[in-house]
């Protein structure tokens, strides 16, 4: 069977899947900003039972407004497994594109269709802070360094050319979802985001980045821990492991 070109398949429908835990007072700003920016997209906000009532307040949203839905979660469970349930509401409902996007404002909705236009001559597309254009604004030093270190060691631990592999701000096309094992993803924080890279990369499909400006939230609590840092350390360096044997593999199979 002929295969349709790239570019006439479209992107749409798009759905903005958002994590939240107690971001009551920024999900309703970031909500306005999106769909400001992008009025056709439809946004499911993803909520572990946040004490502070976000997922009150979601539901509020959605009764008012048919683009908004929410999926409640009873316990929190990390970034990861709200984002893999998300995905799941969303293919489930025919979605065609998945976008992933934090509710403390760091990600600005007004990016969004630069990374979607990306997305559409690409699979993946990743709103990088790490290439000619992108920043990160407000971050202390501490954090800057942090995440510079662990996008050079993931870079070097599995030799896959994205410069900023933990960013959060992503878009993906239905079939990398569909392709990927997503059942199987057990990552938590922000490894989620390079275990997702990494099986991107490795199915064969196209990942481009497009400069973002990151910009540190000011409202509310980060949910980074240590836990969530010794996790992507451990992961990432098991995963190299694997990558070149799986390559000197290849290579004695060859000779
Ligand atoms: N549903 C759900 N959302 C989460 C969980 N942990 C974090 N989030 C959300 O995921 C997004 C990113 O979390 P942040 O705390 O901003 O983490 P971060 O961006 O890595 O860290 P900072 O830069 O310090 O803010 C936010 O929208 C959070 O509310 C979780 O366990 N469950
Ligand atoms: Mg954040």
């Amino acid at each position: 069977m002929a295969q349709a070109p790239r570019g006439a398949e479209t992107i749409e429908p798009v759905l903005v899947v958002i994590p939240t835990y107690n971001e009551r007072d920024n999900l309703a700003p970031v909500l306005d900003r999106l769909h400001k920016a992008l009025p056709d997209v439809d946004v499911l906000v993803v909520d572990d039972g946040s004490p502070d009532g976000t997922g009150e307040l979601a539901d509020e949203r959605a009764a008012a407004d048919k683009r908004v839905h929410v999926l409640h979660r009873t316990a929190k469970e990390g970034l990861g497994k709200a984002y893999i349930a998300g995905f799941h509401w969303g293919m489930e409902r025919g979605y065609a594109t998945f976008v992933e996007m934090d509710a403390d404002g760091s990600h600005a909705p007004e990016d969004l269709p630069r990374l979607l236009d990306a997305v559409g001559d690409a699979d993946l597309s990743i709103g990088s802070r790490y290439v000619p254009g992108g920043s990160t604004v407000n971050w202390p030093l501490r954090r800057t360094l942090l995440s510079r270190g662990a996008n050079l060691y993931s870079r070097i631990a599995l030799g896959i050319k994205v410069a900023d592999m933990t960013a959060g701000f992503r878009a993906y096309r239905r079939p990398v979802l569909e392709k990927l094992a997503l059942n199987e993803v057990a990552s938590h924080g922000y490894c989620f985001q390079i275990d997702l890279t990494r099986r991107t990369a490795d199915a064969g499909f196209d990942i481009v980045e497009v400069p973002i400006t990151f910009t540190d939230r000011e409202i509310g609590v980060s949910k980074m821990s240590g836990g969530i840092m010794s996790e992507a350390f451990f992961r990432v360096a098991e995963w190299g492991v694997q990558r070149r044997l799986a390559q000197l593999k290849r290579l004695l199979g060859r000779g």
